[in-house]
């Protein structure tokens, strides 16, 4: 379900072992100013009576999705996985690349379906990066709505042609991003997206921005470098694999946009990997490889197992690992990326899944979703083939490796470091429509604080939860920040993202995330909001102005339009 409310059981279990851890009806006319929750003034929460009815989306309330056996038919699971395509950008110097967004008909393993792509892909082209390397990269607006880009992950500029979510591309225009990838940006798995924002939303009402474009396929992979080369050497000529983890939730009429399709993350979803059904992946008996997981999916998260075998993280949102953890599952909100070591054994087969997990609880907004499962996993020695052993105990891989860190490349502890400033982010919603931070509605004329951050200053930002039966997947824009604590209980050094998923209240008590960020290299607006898109596109967002020492605040220029 889209609303939410209060109470639930807490279940976030992030890497297993570190405990804890969603155009129509969009771009309404008119402005109403931000309004401020009660619970942030410090006021006592409504009742649910008091509340502000939620208006229901009429689109989703008249078009129920089929089941997923109804929505898989057609499909042939079973094909070989195919790496994303690729935009060939691999190259040192300067590079041009093209992306067009056009809606397409796309096949996924063997049904037909209308979706919004990146080039007639539903995982879009995957954009290989080089530090110190300038992209200049053409979005073609060929959808009969607006779109623009976000490079999430990616420590570069917010402001001008580059990670700038201000800017627009109208229909049938073109709108260019220059990226200077920095010569020392950290080497990993980032992804880009549709960012089209929803001015003038109104309390009340759904808009549908991020969440209908993602939704619809606008998604794809970023690799920076090569993070291989932070392993020991063994590990540095390993086998790689990108796993675009997205969800589709297929109308009667084959469609994946809205309003064809509505989106609700609760609804019948087919789980994807790199846009196929239940593909197959073939690896050699004793094989470790590398898989680079992105959940590039609008709101569902995934809490992925390999069934016999286990994860090593070496990189998370694209920072190599300070502590690279084994892992059993894996939580992966929206837009974490994961790059980790799995390592097959005798020759069997198994499944890579995603777990049973529930967002809160069902009687009050939460959202389940079933166990299924995402890519089978033959194990092959050579002259062998892969099969099932007699007991019918699942075979194929086997315990991953054991690395020592700190690898090269990740971040410095910032628990000693002199704090600039300590700030206070609280997340709240009315179980409806609306989401706030700091009491207050998105406008992208007001930052969410008056005052600026400095570069070259580490600032601690405690962000709560306080209202919400449903986890709130933090994301920060421009940089990583480093989390040092989840409802009190103290983070493994260092440990570095740039989403995090902050913990729903429980018996009126607030989900805690205690964060450091150090702000460096790029005055501007940098963004935060909640990656379950359909938050973000309802008031779930704010920015906060970087500015360099001694700078006013008039430093920081916003839009452009293609
Ligand atoms: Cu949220």
């Amino acid at each position: 379900m889209f609303a939410h409310s209060t109470a639930r059981r807490s279940r976030t279990a992030r890497l297993g072992v570190l405990a804890v851890g969603a155009a129509l009806l969009s771009f309404l006319a008119g402005c109403e100013s931000a309004q401020p929750h009660p619970a942030a003034s410090g006021k006592p929460l409504p009742t649910d009576e008091q509340q502000a009815s939620p208006r229901p989306d009429p689109v989703t309330k008249s078009k129920p999705l089929p089941t997923v056996k109804q929505q898989v038919v057609g499909m042939v699971p079973g094909a070989a996985l195919v790496e994303p395509p690729d935009l060939n950008t691999a190259t040192t110097g300067e590079v041009t690349a093209q992306l067009t967004a056009a809606q397409t008909e796309v096949m996924i393993s063997g049904k037909k379906v209308l979706a919004d792509t990146y080039n007639g892909s539903l995982v879009g082209p995957t954009l290989h990066v080089v530090p110190g390397q300038r992209v200049t990269l053409n979005l073609k607006n060929d959808l009969s709505t607006k779109t623009n880009l976000h490079f999430h992950g990616m420590h570069v500029s917010p402001m001008g042609t580059a990670d700038n979510i201000m800017l627009t591309g109208q229909p049938g225009k073109t709108l260019t991003y220059h990226l200077d990838i920095p010569a020392n940006h950290a080497p990993g798995t980032y992804w880009y997206h549709d960012h089209q924002m929803c001015p003038g939303r109104t309390l009340n009402t759904r808009c549908r921005g991020t969440e209908s474009q993602i939704g619809a396929g606008l998604s794809g992979t970023i690799i920076v470098g090569d993070s291989r080369a932070s392993l020991p050497p063994a590990y540095r000529g390993i086998t790689t694999h990108t796993l675009a983890l997205k969800d589709t939730q297929i109308s009667k009429t084959g469609s994946i946009v809205y309003p064809d399709a509505v989106l609700e993350p609760a609804d019948p979803t087919v789980r994807l990997v790199n846009g196929q059904y239940q593909p197959t992946l073939t690896v050699k008996a004793g094989e470790t490889q590398m898989w680079r997981l992105a959940n590039e999916g609008y709101a569902i998260v995934y809490d992925l197992q390999l069934d016999g075998g286990s994860f090593t993280v070496v990189g998370q949102d694209g920072i190599p690992s300070t502590a690279p953890a084994r892992a059993t599952h894996l939580l992966l909100p929206p837009g974490r990326r994961l790059d980790v070591l799995v390592t097959a054994g005798a020759s069997g087969s198994t499944w890579l899944r995603t777990l049973a997990h529930v967002t809160g609880n069902l009687n009050d907004g939460g959202d389940s979703y079933p166990n299924t499962t995402l890519m089978k996993v033959n194990v092959q020695s050579d002259g062998g083939s892969a099969g099932p052993t007699a007991t019918g105990r699942p075979t194929g891989m086997t315990a991953s490796p054991q690395i020592a860190g700190p690898l090269p490349g990740s971040e410095p502890d910032l628990s000693a470091e002199p704090i600039a400033q300590s700030r206070s982010i609280a997340l709240s919603d009315d179980g409806g429509n609306n989401f706030w931070i700091n009491g207050k509605l998105f406008d992208m004329k007001t930052p969410t604080f008056p005052k600026p951050a400095t570069l070259g200053t580490v600032e601690e930002w405690t962000l709560t939860n306080i209202t919400s039966g449903h986890d709130h997947p933090f994301h920060l824009h421009i940089a990583p920040f480093q989390v040092l604590s989840v409802n009190g209980v103290a983070q493994p050094p260092a440990d570095y993202m740039d989403t995090v998923n902050v913990p729903h209240a429980v018996n009126k008590k607030a989900g805690k995330v205690v964060i450091r960020i150090r702000f460096t290299d790029f005055t501007g607006q940098w963004m935060f909001h909640c990656h379950i898109t359909g938050h973000e596109d309802n008031g779930m967002m704010g920015y906060v102005n970087v500015i360099a020492v001694g700078s006013p605040d008039a430093d920081i220029h916003p839009s452009h339009t293609a």
